[in-house]
């Protein structure tokens, strides 16, 4: 064995066989710890040898210690009751196990290049092979030199001119990788858009359409010297550049030297730190070089930067909170690219603004490349969540690069469409309300084509036979159109559509498929509502109940960690909530020692008098959190309601979602429970079995029933008259299907009361 290994090192110079060297990172353990305060997070970044994850913020951090360091470590945890837990045993035998494997596919011949890892040579090498086996489609370029001078290189393609389709007007996609050394699943996936792209383009229609329509740019390794620097064993968990810094401390984080925002939250001026900002935004050559190729690409309309790991789509910003003028837009993409991700391996990828769903970060290039460029720009994550984290087994490389492969062709696909469409309130309409003006309102961006802003319209109809009705739409907030619904009948179903012309006169719709969005109208009737204002008579308690703290109070609660500092209401400051004072901290007016039940006064949710009913909608504000303190997410919160006046009861939900913020909800009757008079509604908070820390919240409750009168013209003339009235009841003694008026499904007095009712109203 030890023989083999030498003569693999005589054979293949440039590989340091692993029995050579010294084992650094030998029993050195990961440990994934949940940081309350900024103090433990500095004591945890004193006492690790290694952060894995940058966070700046209180929250789970990854961190690596080495076998002297962690009995501190975990004399510190335990005192300071923190939760942690051991993600990876033995730092140094992924990594000995990862260099094995490269050896062995070396040794091996005709092995998928996609097998294993490769040095910055043979990734280098692979491009001009990719060139030169695609030379209508492909070619190399150099973006620019890094600090020790290695040439940061990159390769784009696409298909050769078609008539009316030249390459020159093609609208660009770019994706990088390997700004930060140590993950090396980033260059991976650069390489396989690539190879993937240029292999099967004569064979697989779908990527014949993405490359007759775009240009793909890749850089898949910027920081090169690093990453070169990490194929020392030794130096493998290596994050940052290579400038020598002057005081004995080497590294600027690419990732936070761009020249966008440069220098605020989420990065360090220290110069030893793994998120060491530079000296200014663009300090560095490997972020000015790359600077200047993007800058220079004159169609470029989207972005991606791929990093590892955890998994998470991230779009901007990263350096503040506040949403993006387009968050709508990338939300839309972000599911889109998630559910493209899923597909392939059901592997779950969370996305969302970069600031919150990892954390702050700023001089991030996403941020640049769209706040400076007004270019889309994502921030990937790969693969996995914390097993194996920057040291992804080699077996890992290919199912990575599928999944993620299927998120860049949608991107593709987006970033070649004329203009790109998004919904500014998140969501569709779910009904009209009869008599209640409504508007609808898009985002539209300039895709590969440009607006012509007075050529906006919704176009409606309620039957596929009828023409569209056009209603122009206007403009509400830069980027933002608005238009007015006509007005419909109760009880039909609009289709819609939004219809946009170009400047260069072409005529695109929303939905982009060639179907329709769709909305009921219904007449609304608000049997309850209450923003708890006032005492509306709801009550505190239920037999169970045993609750010793945070009981349900009516007040305006005090802000923690678990609780809100408001109440949901856009008017009004009171809500219901589980112990409003904050006290000491989190923990200290949460609910313990079981359940504390809120119940509502009596209502109604009957519909008025014949009306045919369509939907009962229970809607309220709520707030929950059970992730903070220990025993995190042990409770949840049942929501049910009565028709029974509290005597038996039904479940709307089990609330268990900690969404740090009051959450809307409208959810159907369900079907098994008739609407009467006697209806209650009652969420039951709880801190059972482990103590952990519960807090909930409850606002703007209300009781919506929609439908519409019956349709008293059952002779079908248009007209409601006498002839009506002989023809319901000729129909009501034969037991036609007519005289059922109210649809209960039997013949009765009912049926006379409903339909002279509705006559009535005409
Ligand atoms: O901290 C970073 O730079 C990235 N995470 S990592 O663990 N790979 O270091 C996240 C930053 C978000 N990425 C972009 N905005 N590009
Ligand atoms: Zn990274």
């Amino acid at each position: 064995m030890l023989q083999r290994s030498f003569a693999m090192l005589a054979i293949c110079s440039t590989s340091i066989s692993f029995a050579q060297v010294e084992k650094p990172f030998a029993k050195h353990e990961v440990h994934r710890i949940t940081v309350q305060t900024p103090r433990q997070l500095s004591v945890v970044t004193e006492l690790a040898d290694n952060i894995w994850s940058c966070s700046w913020g209180v929250g789970p951090i990854d961190a690596q210690f080495s076998p002297e360091k962690l009995p501190a470590f975990l004399a510190w945890a335990d005192q300071q009751g923190l939760e942690h837990a051991r993600l990876i045993p033995d730092v140094q035998s992924l990594i000995d196990a990862e260099r094995e494997q490269i050896d062995r596919a070396r040794r091996e011949r005709n092995v998928d290049w996609f097998a294993t890892y490769h040095t910055l040579a043979e990734i280098n090498a692979r491009l001009d092979e990719l060139a030169a086996n695609f030379p209508a489609f492909a070619s190399t370029f150099s973006v620019g030199q890094s600090i020790e001078g290695r040439t940061i290189r990159g390769i784009r393609f696409s298909a050769p001119d078609q008539p009316g389709n030249p390459r020159s007007a093609r609208p660009q996609v770019m994706v990088e990788g390997a700004q930060h050394a140590r993950e090396w699943i980033s260059p991976c996936v650069n390489m396989w858009v690539a190879d993937r792209m240029l292999e099967t383009y004569a064979t697989d229609p779908a990527i014949r359409t993405v490359l007759d329509s775009v240009e793909v740019i890749v850089v898949p390794v910027i920081n090169v010297d690093g990453y070169e620097y990490t194929w020392i064993p030794a130096n493998r968990l290596w994050r940052k550049n290579r400038r020598n810094n002057g005081n004995g401390t080497f590294g600027v984080d690419l990732n936070r030297n761009w020249g966008y925002q440069w220098g605020g939250e989420g990065a360090s001026t220290a110069t030893n730190n793994d998120t060491y900002r530079g000296v200014s935004g663009f300090s560095e050559p490997e972020t000015q070089v790359m600077r200047d190729f993007i800058a220079a690409q004159p169609r470029l309309k989207a972005h991606i930067d791929f990093h590892s790991y955890s998994q998470l789509i991230l779009s901007p910003y990263a350096y503040t909170a506040a949403l993006c003028p387009d968050n709508p837009l990338f939300e839309r993409i972000n599911t889109i690219m998630k559910d493209s991700i899923y597909a392939v391996h059901q592997m779950n990828y969370t996305a969302g603004p970069t600031y919150t769903t990892i954390y702050p970060a700023s001089g991030a290039v996403t941020d640049w490349v769209y706040g400076a460029r007004d270019v889309l720009a994502w921030g990937f994550e790969l693969r996995d969540t914390g097993q194996t984290g920057f040291v992804l087994p080699a077996a890992q490389i290919v199912p990575t690069c599928e999944e993620n492969f299927q998120a860049f062709l949608k991107l593709c696909e987006f970033s070649a469409r004329p203009l790109w469409f998004s919904l500014t309130d998140g969501s569709l309409p779910n009904r009209l309300i009869t008599g209640t003006p409504a508007s609808f309102r898009v985002s539209i961006k300039n895709g590969s084509d440009a607006l012509d802003p007075a050529g906006v319209a919704l176009e409606t109809r309620t039957s596929p036979l009828d023409p569209f009705t056009s209603t122009p739409a206007t403009v509400q907030t830069p980027g933002i159109y608005a238009a007015a619904f006509p007005a419909f009948p109760c009880g039909a179903t609009a289709q819609y559509r939004i219809s946009a012309g170009t400047t260069s006169g072409r005529t695109v719709y929303y939905p982009e498929d060639g179907s329709l969005f769709s909305v009921p109208s219904a007449d609304s009737y608000v049997t309850f509502a209450d923003d708890m204002e006032s005492d509306r008579g709801w009550t505190v308690g239920a037999a169970g109940d045993t609750a010793t703290g945070g009981l349900w109070q009516r007040a305006d609660p005090e802000p923690t960690n678990a609780q809100p500092a408001d109440d949901a209401s856009p008017a009004g400051t009171l809500c219901w909530i589980t112990g409003a004072a904050a006290g000491a901290n989190a923990n200290a007016n949460d609910v313990d020692g079981g359940a504390t039940t809120l119940t509502s006064p009596r209502f109604s949710a009957l519909p008025p008098p014949a009306t045919r009913v369509l939907d009962i909608r229970i809607a309220y504000a709520r707030w929950y959190s059970n992730n903070t303190g220990s025993n995190t997410n042990s409770d949840s919160m049942p929501v049910q309601i009565s028709n029974d006046d509290g005597a038996t009861w039904t479940q709307l939900e089990l609330v268990t979602e900690n969404a740090a913020k009051w959450v809307r909800k409208s959810i159907s009757l369900p079907a098994g429970v008739a609407p009467t008079a006697r209806m209650r509604l009652r969420f039951i908070a709880r801190d059972t079995g482990l103590a952990s820390t519960v807090e909930a919240g409850v606002d703007d409750v209300a009781v919506d029933v929609y439908g519409c009168l019956r349709n008293a013209d059952v002779n079908g003339d248009g007209g409601i008259d006498g002839a009506d009235v002989e023809t319901f009841f000729l129909a009501w003694q034969d037991a036609q299907p007519i005289g059922d008026f109210n649809e209960d499904g039997g013949i009765d007095g009912a049926d006379v009361e409903e339909f002279f009712l509705a006559w009535e109203h005409g």
